[in-house]
C-alpha cells in the first residue's frame, strides 16, 4: 500500500517545548528513504500548518485548547484525504494530542467503508485524562479519552457527531504511568491495557498475540507510537520519560509481529523531542523500528 508521510510540527499539547521539531528529526534520520529502500511507494507531503505555541498556563483544565483543536483539524483533513486516496497516512508529531485528529480521520474512514477498527496505543502513558482530573492540563495526556467521548466538544466531535471510537477498539501496550484518578477512569471504561508488569510476566510475544487477536482482512489497524513507550536509556529524546520501558528487543519484536499480522494501515509517530536528545538518537531508533513495522526482518520466515 502506498504511504503518505506528513508532519505536524507542534508541541501545543505538551508541557515541555521541542516535540515541534519531531517531524524534521524523523526526516533527518531518514524515515522516508528507509521506506523507499524497503520498496514502499512513500512520498513526503510536507507539514500541515497551525498556530504557534503561546506557552500559556492551563485554562479550565486545558492548556492551549484552541491551538490543539486547530492543529487537530489540519491533521484530520490531510489524513482523511490520504485515506480517501487509498494511501496510508503516517503522521509525524508533534505531541500526542495530534492522535485525536489522525484517529478521528481513520474512524470516519472505517465507518464510510464498513471496516472494523483496531487501535494499538504504544505508550508509557494511558493518555486517558480529562480536564476534571488532569494533573497537568496538557492535552497530550487526554487523546484516548477524547476519542472515546470524554473531552471538549471540539475534540470529541472533530470527525463528526458522537465519539470517534469505543474503548473496546483500543489495546494499550507498554503502559507504566497512569495518574491517580486516571486509573479509576480506565478501569471504569474497560480499557484493554498491557502494562509493563504484564509484559514482564508473560513476555512480549504473548502480549502481541493477545493485542492482535481477532484482526481480519476487514480490520483497519492503526498504530499510535508514542516514543516514550521505549526505555529512556535507549530513547532519551522525549518530553515525559518514564523508567522501566520497552527495551530494543521487545520493541523490535512488537513491530515485527505487527508486520506479520498484515502491517499497520495508518501510523502516528509522536513525542520525538530532539531538544532533549543526543545526536538524534531517538528519531534514528524510531526509524529503525518503523522499518521492522514495515516488514524488515533478519531472515525469510514462513
Ligand atoms: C500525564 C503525562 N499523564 C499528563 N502524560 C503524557 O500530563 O496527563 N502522555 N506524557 O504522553
Ligand atoms: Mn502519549
Ligand atoms: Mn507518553
Ligand atoms: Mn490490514
Amino acid at each position: 500500500q502506498p504511504v503518505s508521510v506528513f508532519g505536524a510540527p507542534t508541541d501545543v499539547g505538551a508541557g515541555r517545548r521541542g516535540a515541534s521539531m519531531g517531524p524534521e528529526a524523523l526526516r533527518v534520520a531518514g524515515l522516508v528513504e528507509a521506506l523507499v529502500r524497503r520498496g514502499v511507494d512513500a512520498v513526503d507531503r510536507g507539514d500541515v500548518a497551525g498556530p504557534r505555541n503561546p506557552w500559556q498556563k492551563p485554562v479550565d483544565g486545558y492548556r492551549h485548547l484552541d491551538e490543539v483543536v486547530a492543529w487537530n483539524r489540519a491533521v484530520m483533513a490531510l489524513a482523511s484525504a490520504e485515506l480517501e486516496a487509498g494511501r496510508m497516512p503516517v503522521m509525524l508529531g508533534g505531541d500526542h494530542c495530534l492522535a485525536v485528529g489522525s484517529i478521528a480521520a481513520v474512524a470516519r474512514h472505517c465507518r464510510a467503508t464498513g471496516k472494523r477498527l483496531r487501535v494499538l496505543w504504544l505508550d508509557a502513558h494511558a493518555d486517558f485524562n480529562t480536564s476534571a482530573i488532569t494533573p497537568s492540563g496538557n492535552v497530550h495526556g487526554m487523546p484516548v479519552a477524547c476519542l472515546c467521548g470524554l473531552g471538549p466538544d471540539a475534540l470529541v466531535h472533530l470527525g463528526g457527531p458522537g465519539p470517534a471510537i469505543s474503548p473496546s477498539e483500543v489495546r494499550q501496550i507498554g503502559i507504566r504511568s497512569v495518574d491517580a484518578q486516571e486509573k479509576r477512569l480506565v478501569r471504569e471504561h474497560g480499557l484493554d491495557i498491557y502494562d509493563m508488569r504484564y509484559i514482564d510476566e508473560v513476555g512480549m510475544k504473548q502480549v502481541m498475540e493477545e493485542a492482535l487477536a481477532g484482526l481480519d482482512a476487514n480490520t483497519h489497524l492503526h498504530v499510535s507510537f508514542d516514543v516514550d513507550v521505549l526505555d529512556p536509556a535507549i530513547a532519551p529524546g522525549t518530553g515525559t520519560r518514564v523508567p522501566g520501558g520497552l527495551d530494543y528487543r521487545e520493541a523490535q519484536l512488537m513491530m515485527e509481529m505487527i508486520a506479520d499480522a498484515g502491517g499497520a494501515d495508518s501510523l502516528d509517530l509522536v513525542e520525538v523531542n530532539p531538544a532533549l536528545d543526543k545526536r538524534n538518537r531517538t528519531a534514528r531508533l524510531a526509524v529503525d523500528l518503523v522499518e521492522s513495522l514495515f516488514g524488515k526482518s533478519t531472515l525469510m520466515r514462513d
